[in-house]
Parts: C-alpha cells; sequence; structure tokens
C-alpha cells in the first residue's frame, strides 16, 4: 500500500487530491495550516486509508524539517510527494504590485515547495523509489497583464520540475509538473483577500475546471505503470483557450 503527502491539502485541489488518493488506498499525510479542516478530512478519509495530518507554514524551514521528521514509522515512506501549496496574492501591475503580496507568492510558491521536496527527495533516494508531482500553472507557462510576480513564481515551479526530472532520473524517481488553467476553488479568494463578489467574477459566465478535475487527473498520473511518467501537463476547461482569452458564449 502507498503514501502520499500532500501539501495545501485543506482545500481546493488538494483536498480533492485526498478523496481520490482514499478511494485508490493510498495512505495519506495531509498538510496544510488550518488544523480543523486536517482533522475533519481525517475524521471522514479514516474510514477509508490511514491519515496523518501535518500542520506547518511551508514557507517556515525549520518547521517544514521538523514535521516531516516527526511522521511516525508507518508513515516515513512516502511513495508519493503533491506538492500543491500555493496561492496568488494580489493582481497588481508591477509598477503598483505590494512587496507583502510579492514575499507571500515566492516564498510559498517557490521556496516552500523547494523546502518540503529538500525534505522528502532525500529519502526517496534511500529508498529508490518516489513520485513527484508539482502543481504548477498556465501562469508559469504564460504571463497575462498584472500577473507578473504570480507568473514569476509559476515559471519557477515550471524550471524547478525540469531540474527535478534531471537530477533525480538516475535515482528512478518520478517527476512531473500538471499546469491547470481556470479551476474553481479558494484561490480567487486568496487573491482578493476575501473580496468574494471580485471572485466571483472570475468563474462568471463559463464552466471552469473543477478541482475534481484535476484530483482525477493526479490519480491517473499517479496509477501509470512505474516505465510511464506523465511529465508535463496543460489542462484548460474547454472555454478557455489561453490565460488570457475564455469563450463566455458556449
Ligand atoms: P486553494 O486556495 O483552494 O488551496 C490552496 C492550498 O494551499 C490550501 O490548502 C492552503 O492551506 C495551502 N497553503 C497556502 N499557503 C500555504 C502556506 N503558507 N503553507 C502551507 N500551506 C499553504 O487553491 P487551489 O486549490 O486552487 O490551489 C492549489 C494549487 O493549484 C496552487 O499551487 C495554485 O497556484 C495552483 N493552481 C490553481 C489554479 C486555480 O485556478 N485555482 C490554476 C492553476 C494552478 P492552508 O490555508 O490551510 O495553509
Ligand atoms: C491560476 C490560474 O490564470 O489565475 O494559476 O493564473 S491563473
Amino acid at each position: 500500500m502507498k503514501t502520499a503527502l500532500i501539501t495545501g491539502a485543506t482545500s481546493g485541489i488538494g483536498k480533492s487530491t485526498a478523496y481520490e488518493f482514499a478511494k485508490l488506498g493510498i495512505n495519506l499525510i495531509l498538510c496544510g495550516r488550518r488544523q480543523e479542516r486536517l482533522d475533519e478530512l481525517q475524521n471522514e478519509l479514516s474510514e477509508t486509508v490511514k491519515v496523518y495530518t501535518l500542520c506547518f507554514d511551508v514557507r517556515d524551514k525549520e518547521s517544514v524539517f521538523k514535521s516531516i521528521d516527526s511522521l511516525p514509522h508507518e508513515f516515513s515512506t512516502i511513495d508519493i510527494l503533491v506538492n500543491n501549496a500555493g496561492n496568488a496574492h494580489g493582481l497588481d501591475p508591477i509598477q503598483t504590485g505590494n512587496l507583502e503580496d510579492w514575499d507571500a507568492m515566492l516564498d510559498i510558491n517557490v521556496k516552500g515547495l523547494l523546502y518540503v521536496s529538500k525534505a522528502i527527495i532525500p529519502k526517496m533516494i534511500s529508498q529508490e523509489s518516489g513520485h513527484i508531482i508539482n502543481i504548477g500553472s498556465i501562469a508559469g507557462k504564460e504571463v497575462y497583464p498584472s500577473g507578473n510576480v504570480y507568473c514569476a513564481s509559476k515559471h519557477a515551479v515550471d524550471a524547478i520540475n525540469k531540474g527535478m526530472q534531471i537530477d533525480l532520473n538516475q535515482y528512478g524517481i518520478r517527476v512531473g509538473a500538471i499546469h491547470p488553467g481556470l479551476v474553481e476553488t479558494e484561490f480567487s479568494n486568496v487573491r482578493f483577500k476575501g473580496d468574494e463578489e471580485r471572485a466571483d467574477t472570475v468563474y462568471d459566465g463559463f464552466d471552469p475546471l473543477r478541482p475534481e478535475d484535476i484530483a482525477d487527473i493526479i490519480a491517473f498520473v499517479v496509477t501509470r505503470p512505474y516505465h510511464v511518467n506523465i511529465a508535463d501537463l496543460v489542462v484548460f476547461p474547454t472555454a478557455q483557450a489561453n490565460s488570457t482569452i475564455v469563450n463566455k458564449s458556449l
């Protein structure tokens, strides 16, 4: 039976992935900063698989390493790492961008992903197996107006994904990225700092992806035979052509 560690499991794509993995009988290490949500998930999913929760902020490197080092023996072999925790903070032109937003995006989406990976990759190397799935974004493939630093953070994830593929190739560790377009989650609530009306307008007039759609793809990726590695995948809702073209007449 495999074990997966999912960051950002308290909401959206990460939470849906926890449900999909439970259906596959994959034991879960669920991470996030909201303990009560982790507890709810643990209560529910423990009926199906073994679940352990870790409450830490990916920005806090000491806490990342301490938490992962504290895993009990039965959760210490991590077969699958889903690097999902992340968000956009703000949507402002570069000239008026907020420094705290920039720090948050680079610290969480880039450095946080690196810290968690660094805490787990040596274990995967010594156990001679592992599968890492990095959640990028279409913002890691294109740059859109006022996307500047969020796009930079996701371009970094794209580069880190490729770097991991090269460096971990010799160990037989599978590495791949999934780059979604517009998925309706708490993402826009976070980006617009709780302005729900503004957040809702992002998904008005078309049928966006649901977090379950991405979780379903992640489940597909982890159930391929060992010789198959899905290395890089862009996923849009049908209404979306790129970061800026969304057909609202479908
Ligand atoms: P949500 O806001 O619904 O979920 C984000 C998750 O990240 C939450 O579980 C949150 O948990 C966790 N998280 C955020 N900051 C931190 C932190 N500092 N430390 C630990 N955990 C943190 O958004 P999504 O599900 O949409 O986002 C998941 C990933 O998908 C992100 O990387 C995002 O960039 C990417 N993505 C999203 C798209 C979309 O349109 N929604 C499209 C393309 C990519 P908690 O607050 O409990 O810590
Ligand atoms: C989230 C999708 O288009 O808001 O990464 O950047 S987008």
